[in-house]
């Protein structure tokens, strides 16, 4: 083969001695066989690739025809004690039900374009984020829940819902998919992937130390991180208040994610924080039974059987 010489004193092969030396090669037997594989595998690929594109064709299509501004609500299956584990999921089916809005749940594709779960589609239209999905609802059905909320309560709403969705739950994410490895959680998954959960665990956990180191909360111990648990239930407490919801005296939409999230910290965390929940925080408690009562009646049947 030849070879040509760089300025490092590296030889390295002439591209066309390469081809030379790959088209000798395939010549063989050997290399007749290897080519073989190759290009089955590659023919399988590509079927495969194409098998999934109509399928998921197929699957918009039917979506397409749920009917006029009838919602198709993409999420994960049912838990074995909660409706959705995730918390955005379950906020969005909470909303739905709170503003009176048809839909139908799908979980053959519970993640959509943005690879996260929830998104919707929307007499054909597809849209992603619970929070941007929300938003285009709220105009589209022109503002279903009615709430009557001054600047300030919108801002406190805010302020609360940001600290649930985005710190809170991770806090709580971590404890039960890192600090406990599964231990509570594995029982709460859809009965049919417990068992692959437990087998894909090892190396599935490799990945969730290296999300949560680069999130930050990786860093902290677990009594760290439950410190910032407990604070943020105390302060959530505070602002509910005497009050039936989180910022008024009648529902807003922050009450789906409030629900939601609180639902994961008292079922959906560990057996010691639902403990510490129950024996501190009756408001809470009582908060997330009202909302449980009023908008989930049909909680059991929403389980996995
Ligand atoms: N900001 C998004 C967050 C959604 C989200 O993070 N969903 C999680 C499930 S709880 C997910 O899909 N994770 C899969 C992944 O990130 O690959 C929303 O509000 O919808």
């Amino acid at each position: 083969m030849a070879f040509v010489a760089t300025p490092g004193g590296v030889a390295i092969p002439r591209p066309h001695a390469v081809w030379r030396e790959v088209s000798h090669c395939a010549r063989t037997q050997t290399g007749r066989k290897v080519g073989k594989v190759v290009l089955a595998a590659a023919i399988l690929g590509v079927g495969l690739k194409l098998y999934k594109k109509y399928k998921a064709h197929q699957r918009r299509q039917r979506w397409s025809q749920a009917g006029k501004d009838v919602v198709v609500l993409h999420q994960f299956e049912r838990g074995t004690n909660m409706p959705n584990l995730s918390p955005f999921a379950l906020k969005l089916e909470t909303y739905l039900r709170m503003a009176g809005i048809k839909y139908i749940v799908d979980t053959e594709e519970p993640q959509g374009a943005r690879g996260k779960c929830p998104w919707i589609t929307i007499n054909g239209e597809e849209l992603s984020d619970s929070e941007l999905i929300i938003d285009y609802l709220a105009k589209h059905f022109n503002k279903p829940i009615k709430e009557e909320l001054s600047p300030s309560q919108h801002a406190i709403g805010r302020a609360v819902q940001v600290m649930l969705d985005e710190h809170t739950i991770v806090a709580v994410a971590y404890k039960r998919y890192v600090l406990d490895r599964m231990s509570y959680i594995l029982k709460c998954f859809p009965k049919q992937y417990q068992l692959m959960m437990r087998i894909f665990y090892p190396a599935f956990s490799k990945q969730l130390k290296k999300y949560f180191f680069t999130n930050g909360m990786g860093r902290f111990s677990e009594e760290e991180v439950l410190f910032f648990l407990r604070r943020e239930l105390r302060a959530l407490e505070d602002v509910i208040g005497d009050k039936q919801f989180v910022v008024a005296k009648t529902p807003s939409t922050y009450d789906a994610a409030v629900f939601a999230e609180l639902t994961q910290v008292i079922i959906g965390c560990a057996p010691e924080v639902e403990r510490y929940v129950r024996d501190n925080h009756a408001v809470l408690v009582q908060y997330f039974e009202r909302m449980k009562d009023k908008y989930w009646p049909d909680w059991d049947q929403c389980l996995s059987q």
